[in-house]
């Protein structure tokens, strides 16, 4: 089968981990990179230089026109994705498109009618769900270990400078729930299915950052079980978690805890069952990152995977906007203190 040529636009601090997933992926001879974009330069130089990618380009349009790729990976931050997904779409180019999707739902819904009226896949890097402790404790719920799940709480606390790689985090109006929150969200559909709806209440805590820094939130998905999502990036703590999600569930007939550590605990009708759920350390990993970096790569994998089989990717365009529609109804709820059914 022909190699998939892909080009990634976006070339800042998380795209590191996409060219080493992509490059993993090219060994296997599933993919070759045939460019980098950056509008910064020595951005694209620097990712064409160490990653050994032919193209190297400050335009994606001038990009696309001249290598067209299979796909495009975009890596940019979100202002940036609608112009970008439109223009993969307007060239019949397929597309995945990092998290958040877009600032406002209503650009999200945009990006998901372009692509489905070029007839392109769109799929939206939502790599929390591929990590190996939540597929784990998927695993475990869908085998029935602890009954019927009626209670969860997914959680994400730590004090880790998140300001240092991603400077740009303390600018944003719309903060933690749109950067890390929305992972979780992902996480408890993922989980336990559609979200009928919730009550969200934020606060911010660090001084000198535009945004909500703290987020709790009470989902009651469709089949009734409840689920709070709490998330902060200002509780210092030691050891401090980054970048761990901690989930507890408990069933009609037992109960599951992934606490930190990758330590995963069932209570079941079997008794306890105690398992390392711990990532693996690829070799170009740089703990305590190397969970959401192995995560980089079973995404990408999966975007192959489907690209290959025609089949619907997991979090494509449509699925996300499901995702973004939790995020737009907690702001609603924060900001009036209701209980808010998410629209998607
Ligand atoms: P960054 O600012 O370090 O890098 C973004 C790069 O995109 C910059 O170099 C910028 O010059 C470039 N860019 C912007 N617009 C462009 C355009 N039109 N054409 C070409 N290049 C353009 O940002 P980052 O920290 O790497 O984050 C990128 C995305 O990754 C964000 O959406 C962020 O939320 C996401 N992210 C995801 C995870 C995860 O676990 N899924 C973790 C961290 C960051
Ligand atoms: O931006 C965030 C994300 O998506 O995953 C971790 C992160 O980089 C910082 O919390």
């Amino acid at each position: 089968m022909a190699k998939l040529r892909g080009a990634v636009i976006g070339c800042g601090f998380f795209a590191r981990n996409h060219l080493h997933a992509w490059r993993d992926l090219a060994a296997e001879g599933a993919v070759e990179l045939a460019a980098v974009c950056d509008l910064e330069e020595a951005r694209a130089t620097e990712a064409a230089e160490a990653f050994a990618v032919p193209g190297r380009y400050t335009d994606a349009q001038a990009m696309i026109e001249a290598e067209r790729p299979d796909f495009v990976d975009v890596v940019t931050t979100m202002a940036s994705h609608r112009k970008l997904v439109e223009l993969a779409a307007a060239h019949g180019v397929r597309v995945i498109v990092q998290k958040p999707f877009a600032p406002t739902i209503t650009d999200c819904r945009a990006m998901v009618e372009a692509c489905t009226k070029a007839g392109v896949p769109l799929m939206v890097h939502e790599n929390f769900r591929f990590q190996t402790p939540v597929r784990a404790v998927r695993e475990e719920l869908e085998r029935g270990a602890i009954g019927r799940p009626f209670f969860a709480r997914i959680s994400w606390r730590t004090g880790y400078d998140v300001y240092a790689n991603q400077p740009y985090l303390a600018l944003e109006e719309r903060f933690i729930i749109l950067d890390l929150v929305i992972h979780l969200l992902d996480v408890a559909r993922f989980l336990f299915g559609e979200v009928r709806r919730l009550t969200c209440r934020t606060a911010s805590i660090r001084p000198g950052i535009r945004g909500e820094d703290a987020a709790t939130i009470l989902l009651e998905h469709q089949d009734r079980v409840v689920c709070v999502v709490d998330a902060t990036y200002q509780a210092r703590q030691d050891p401090d978690p980054f970048p761990e999600t901690l989930i507890e569930v408990d069933g009609s007939a037992g109960t599951l805890r992934l606490r930190q550590g990758y330590a995963l605990t069932v209570t079941g009708r079997e008794g306890t069952l105690q398992r390392d759920v711990a990532p693996a350390l690829l070799p170009w990993a740089s703990p305590p990152w190397h969970g959401v970096q192995e995560s980089v790569l079973a995404t990408q994998r999966h975007w192959i995977d489907c690209l290959r089989s025609g089949a619907e990717p997991a979090t494509a365009g449509a699925d996300n906007l499901r995702t973004f529609a939790l995020c737009e109804a907690a702001y609603a709820s924060a900001a009036t203190g209701d209980t808010v059914t998410p629209s998607v």
